[in-house]
């Protein structure tokens, strides 16, 4: 089977990429770090990252990268494109605290998987809608004890039923279809 190769420092990002493209590739880590552009969009930051990581691997297998954030709309999209930043920053708690008094918590995780075989690089979104709460639950990582979607936070979740519904793993979904149908 052919092989991609994610390039995050994540490796549960890594994981649960291997659920989705079971059977459609094999998934290995390339631990790179690459350059985060400035940007308010996340699929430019996602493609742009691919195409410096394929360069810096040799070009001799596909990757993808992916790019994800939360926006909460009570503070028009913050932090979105900088959540990683904001996290190591300011950290979860803190983000809390501002969202705390807000009349409008709901929330969505945005995630943008970019894969490029340095032809082709194509984007593949999803979202999850949520809203903003007090810390809850052991589980995840991130952004996870302050989303709460169903009633249950992304942290009190085990990690099948999070994969199942998470921003990711409908990016991952549209990028396990595409594949396949170039396969075919
Ligand atoms: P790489 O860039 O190396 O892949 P990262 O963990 O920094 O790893 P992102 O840049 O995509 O990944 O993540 C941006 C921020 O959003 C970062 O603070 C994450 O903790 C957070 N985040 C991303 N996906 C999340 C999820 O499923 N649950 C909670 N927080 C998440």
């Amino acid at each position: 089977m052919p092989s991609l190769r994610f390039v995050t420092t994540n490796s549960g990002k890594v994981r649960e990429a291997e659920e989705y493209l079971a059977g459609v590739r094999d998934v290995e880590q390339f631990d790179y770090d690459y350059t985060e552009v400035q940007s308010s969009d996340l699929a430019t930051i996602a493609a742009q990252g691919a195409e410096e990581a394929y360069e810096a691997n040799g070009g001799d297998a596909p990757v993808i990268v992916d790019d994800a954030g939360l926006f909460v709309r009570g503070l028009d999209g913050f932090p979105g494109p900088y959540s990683s930043y904001v996290e190591d920053t300011l950290g979860v708690e803190r983000v809390w605290t501002l969202a705390e008094d807000l009349d409008e918590r709901r929330a969505a995780f945005r995630c943008v998987v970019a894969y490029t075989d340095g032809e082709t690089t194509e984007t593949f979104d999803g979202a999850v809608q949520g809203t903003m709460v007090a810390p809850r639950g052991d589980g995840g990582f991130g952004y996870d004890p302050i989303f709460e979607h169903d009633g249950e936070t992304f942290a009190e979740m085990d990690t099948e039923r999070k994969n199942a519904l998470s921003h990711r793993g409908r990016a991952l979904a549209k990028l396990a279809d595409w594949l396949a149908d170039r396969d075919a």
